[in-house]
């Protein structure tokens, strides 16, 4: 199977990813026919390990390789309907034994076959049930016991670390523009540390994203590895390429690979964390040396993952419900500070600028009263906050406007991005009184660490064309990211929101009193 056009960065998610025709080597690949277990395809590196060139397994039937009690229940799962998972993983020897005397199989279906996928199985004494419940007993326990999101999160990385032995230990999460954020992480001590660093949204393209929420684990045993082709290329049932989304050795696509390589890494494992049919994160496993983690480890961890998914989900809600507890305080208070007759807005603009701040997680504010300019935390000199405010006043005068970049409205303001990438602006307005409230953040720091010579141009092809890579990509990125904030969030403008109709209602109240008094 050929990719009919160059992978690059404006195609890179209609790469075919679960397509590719390959395998990667540590294991080898068999598809078969469900009614009388006819193989039908073929990874080519079966003569490594099973002694017999693919080729000639083609027609064969597997009772006529494997021991017929390894395989028997193939056809009874298969007349009851049964779900492969239960099966999953099962001893398989050769009758003729070569190499390899015995081997860990997995078996499920793809398109109209089935397919059965065989690694070494390395440590005869492992009696699964009971190994995979004391892997995971002890995790279990010290992650429930923490209450707290982030604690949460690390405890994770550790005991996935501990499981596993990799050299780091991530958990990756999703923004809501599909970037993402390194918010835990496990490491050998004397390496750098990711924690924290934002990465572009192209780094896990949209199929790749759909394919993990699908297939919750991936292993990349040695990234220099050489991917094995599965013969014939096209299932002779229906002449379609073999639909690899479920299995366990597919290879994955190159520029992953490449992306890998910049990185320094060498194997890496990789888990979903999915709430509601949503990718919102991913346990991402890095190892500087090639790595194989058994099946049974790896179904620990996804076993894990799977929890945590729900576990860190909950917790995440439970942070948001103490935020929108810290704002109805927050409110609360407001509401009382403005309870004096007549209600005196600027001594309490004046007073609570720290709360202000908190209130929307921003970190410099401007108050723009008729006749003042109050400015607190980070924020740009006078001068052009001056001429921002006369330019929203000119074409924003909303109740609310917002954005992570200013300066894509406003270009005069790019020079201040380190303080004021995203603003948030509330205005107020009654009878006698109209005032704005704006809440700033500072740009988003970008930086990524790659492997070898940071300042290596990027590749040119023969033909003079700019060859893709990862790190390529990355500049693109932080060349279009520049002067943004992170984004506000819903939460954030709800509350900027509740805090407008205080307001307004308090300079409703004023205007009458003033009416009153006049009357
Ligand atoms: C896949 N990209 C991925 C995966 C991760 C990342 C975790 C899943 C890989 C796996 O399951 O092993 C990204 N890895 C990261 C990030 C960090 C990390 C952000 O360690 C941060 C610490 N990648 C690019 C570009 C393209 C691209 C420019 O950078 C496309 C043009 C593609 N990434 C890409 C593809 C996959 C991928 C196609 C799917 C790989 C596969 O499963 O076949």
């Amino acid at each position: 199977f050929v990719y009919s056009e160059p992978i690059d960065l404006t195609n890179c998610d209609r790469e075919p990813i679960h397509i590719p025709g390959q395998i990667q080597p540590h294991g080898v690949l068999l598809t078969f026919q469900e009614i009388d277990l006819t193989i039908l395809q073929a990874s080519q590196n079966t003569i490594d390990f099973l002694g017999i060139e693919a080729q000639s397994l083609l027609g064969k039937k597997l009772n006529d390789i494997f021991v017929d009690a390894d395989i028997q229940f193939i056809k009874q799962a298969v007349s009851k309907n049964l779900d492969f998972d239960y099966f999953n993983p099962f001893e398989v020897r050769l009758k003729h034994p070569s190499c390899y005397p015995q081997f860990e199989g997995v078996i499920h279906r793809t398109d109209n076959v089935l397919c059965l996928e065989l690694e070494v199985k390395s440590d005869s004494k492992i009696s699964y049930p009971l190994s995979f419940y004391h892997l995971l007993k002890a995790s279990l326990k010290s992650i429930v016991h923490v209450n707290d999101f982030q604690e949460s999160t690390k405890q994770l990385v550790w005991e996935v670390k501990k499981i596993t032995g990799y050299d780091r230990v991530m958990i990756y999460q999703f923004e809501e523009d599909g970037s993402g954020v390194v918010i835990a992480e496990a490491k050998k001590e004397e390496l750098e540390s990711y924690l924290g660093l934002h990465y572009p949204t192209s780094d896990i393209p949209v199929q790749a994203r759909k394919l993990y929420c699908q297939n919750w684990l991936r292993l990349i045993m040695d990234i220099n590895y050489k991917p094995v082709d599965i013969v014939p290329v096209l299932n002779p049932l229906n002449n379609q390429p073999l639909d690899l989304s479920n299995s366990i050795l597919r290879s994955v696509s190159p520029i992953h690979v490449e992306y890998l390589q910049n990185m320094g890494v060498s194997a890496s494992l990789c888990i979903s964390l999915i709430q509601d049919d949503q990718l919102w994160g991913m346990i991402v496993c890095h190892h500087y040396e090639a790595k194989y983690v058994n099946y049974e480890t790896r179904k620990a961890c996804e076993f894990l993952g799977q929890f945590m998914s729900i576990e860190l989900f909950k917790k995440h809600y439970k942070e948001l419900e103490k935020y929108q507890q810290k704002v109805n305080e927050l409110q609360k208070e407001f509401k009382k500070n403005l309870s004096t007759i007549p209600p005196n807005i600027n001594k309490f603009l004046q007073n609570d600028g720290n709360r202000l701040l908190s209130l929307v997680n921003a970190s410099g504010i401007l108050i723009a009263l008729e006749d003042e300019l109050i400015v607190f935390g980070n924020t740009p000199p006078t001068n052009a906050v001056k001429k921002l405010l006369e330019w929203l006043k000119k074409n924003h005068q909303v109740e609310l406007f917002q954005t992570n970049n200013i300066s894509e409205y406003y270009p005069d303001f790019y020079p201040y991005k380190k303080n004021a990438s995203g603003i948030l602006v509330i205005s107020i307005f009654s009878m006698n009184t109209s005032y704005q409230i704006v809440w700033l953040r500072p740009e988003r720091t970008q930086t990524v660490t790659w492997a070898g010579n940071p300042n290596k141009p990027v590749t040119l092809a023969e033909d003079g064309t700019m060859h893709l890579s990862p790190r390529r990509s990355f500049e693109v990125w932080k060349e279009t990211t520049q002067g943004c904030s992170l984004p506000w969030k819903k939460i954030e403008l709800d509350a900027a929101l509740e805090l407008r109709n205080i307001l307004m209602l308090t300079a409703l109240q004023s205007s009458q009193l003033a009416l009153e008094k006049v009357a």
